[in-house]
């Protein structure tokens, strides 16, 4: 595939007022770059000697612009193919601050260099072959993630895991072809090399992996992009006063008139290790007020999209079994808000209190109980895919096995067999790059963010 072979250039860590600011560069140019604007002297500009760039070695130099000193840097420099694009790349260390890094950039452009696109640099280096797609997705992965757990899965993407069982699903594909194919040039002398039963039986084994690995995105997702956990109730219950509290900040107004809240609130919450987006919502009740109105339908939305429920009820208040919102008793954790107010009322639900903390601490370890069984609940695979694309891919090749399945049992003849195998083979390998097109990998890496 052709590639863009220009030298890049992009800020690697985020630019403002910081201890050190790091430029990557990348391509061809990069030495010959680095040797007419660093300096080995502030005074007057003397380029290094340029057989000094040898690979993993770090430079210290003066940056020169139109004769003029800029900065005092460290440069390290990587040698094709060892480096993480494969190609020439130096990281030029600066001392943080915006004013530099425009300075530095006008440096890099007016010697030929240009701003890298996101996720240029991981393109190269999947391009050159240092990373496989499924990688280069983990790096964009690693750098998002918020948790212990969505770090771990994100590793176990980068180091390669993901991608052998997905190779290895993928032999088991290219075998079963191979036999099938095989038997078809010797099917004129009449010898089967084929069991079918037998093969009958790999296919199956294979859709079950195809499914449990499949599976696993449900817990992938929510580990990588958070669990949402909606607080939903009838208006002045204290969903509001929950939230807040939860988030250990006054976000939500907080009043005792019905109706506050008019639209739903978002805000990310890590708690026992675990991902929350949690959502404030409006209160639900029959309304003629149309922006209210607008602000249930959209409680309801959010009900609709949450893992988890916290139906929020006030202490008390006519609590009964039989007039939930929440139809979904299982991801349901029922709340009986304002305890301290009623402090001889007892219900089985969690009763807590907002205002107190009472309680509360336990309604937090239920939550995360929860979210665990959660996580766990589709966890059956020994790989856990947290990606989209990996999902339609691995569901795109076992619809193909499906059909190869099918074909067998209806005495299909080999070559109709092996065509469906080849298929999920090809469905199978976009997952890891072997087969894509050029514009789902322009997809691909245009999410990512600049510099990686
Ligand atoms: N005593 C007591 N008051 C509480 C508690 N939680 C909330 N309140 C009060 O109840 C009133 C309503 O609280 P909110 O948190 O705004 O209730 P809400 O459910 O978000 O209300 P809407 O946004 O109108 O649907 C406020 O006056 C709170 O101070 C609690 O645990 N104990
Ligand atoms: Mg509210």
């Amino acid at each position: 595939m052709n590639f863009s072979k220009s030298t890049i250039f992009a800020p690697s860590t985020l630019i403002g007022e910081s201890g050190i600011s790091v430029i990557r560069i990348s391509g061809n140019d990069t030495a010959s770059i680095l040797n007419n604007c660093l300096s080995s002297s502030y005074k007057q500009f003397s380029s290094l000697n340029s057989d000094s760039f040898n690979s993993h070695t770090a430079h210290h130099g003066y940056l020169f612009y139109n004769g003029n000193f800029i900065d005092e840097v460290v440069v390290t420099f990587f040698k094709s193919p060892n480096s993480y694009t494969g190609e020439d790349v130096a990281e030029i260390s600066t001392h943080g601050g915006s004013f530099i890094y425009r300075k530095v950039s006008e440096i890099l452009i007016s010697l030929g260099a240009r701003h890298a696109e996101p996720g240029e640099f991981s393109k190269r280096a999947y391009l050159n072959g240092k990373i496989d797609l499924a990688q280069a997705e983990a790096v964009s992965d690693l750098i998002k993630a918020k948790t212990e757990q969505a770090n771990e899965l994100a590793l176990s993407q980068l180091t390669g895991k993901f991608s052998k069982r997905i190779k290895e699903l993928r032999e088991d594909l290219i075998n079963c072809c191979s036999l099938l194919e095989l038997e078809l040039d010797f099917s004129e002398e009449g010898i089967d090399l084929v069991e079918r039963e037998e093969l009958l039986e790999k296919i199956e084994n294979l859709i079950d992996s195809f499914k449990s690995i499949t599976q696993s995105y449900e817990s992938g997702k929510i580990i990588k992009n958070g669990i949402n956990i909606a607080i939903i109730g009838e208006p002045n219950v204290g969903k509001s006063s929950i939230f807040n509290y939860f988030l250990n900040e006054n976000r939500a107004i907080v009043s005792n008139i019905p109706g506050t809240t008019r639209d739903y609130l978002i805000e990310p919450l890590v708690m026992g290790g675990i991902q929350f987006n949690l959502v404030d919502t409006a209160g639900i009740r029959e309304t003629t007020d149309e922006i209210e109105k607008e602000g249930v339908l959209r409680s309801k939305m959010k009900i609709e999209e949450a893992d988890l429920i916290l139906e929020v009820k006030e202490l008390g208040h006519g609590v009964n079994n039989d007039n939930f919102i929440s139809q979904t008793e299982d991801k349901t954790i029922h709340v009986l808000n304002k305890s301290d107010l009623h402090l001889d009322k007892k219900h089985t639900g969690f009763c807590v209190s907002a205002k107190t903390g009472e309680n509360m601490n336990n309604l937090e370890v239920e939550i995360i109980l929860r979210a665990k069984n959660l996580i766990q609940k589709y966890n059956q695979s020994d790989v856990i895919i947290t990606n989209q694309r990996h999902r339609d891919c691995l569901l795109k090749s076992c619809g193909f096995l499906v059909n190869a399945k099918n074909q067998l049992i209806n005495g299909g003849g080999n070559e109709l067999i092996s065509f469906e195998i080849r298929e999920a083979m090809d469905a199978i390998a976009e997952i890891i790059g072997k087969t894509v097109n050029v514009e789902i990998l322009n997809n691909i890496f245009s999410k990512f963010c600049i510099g990686k």
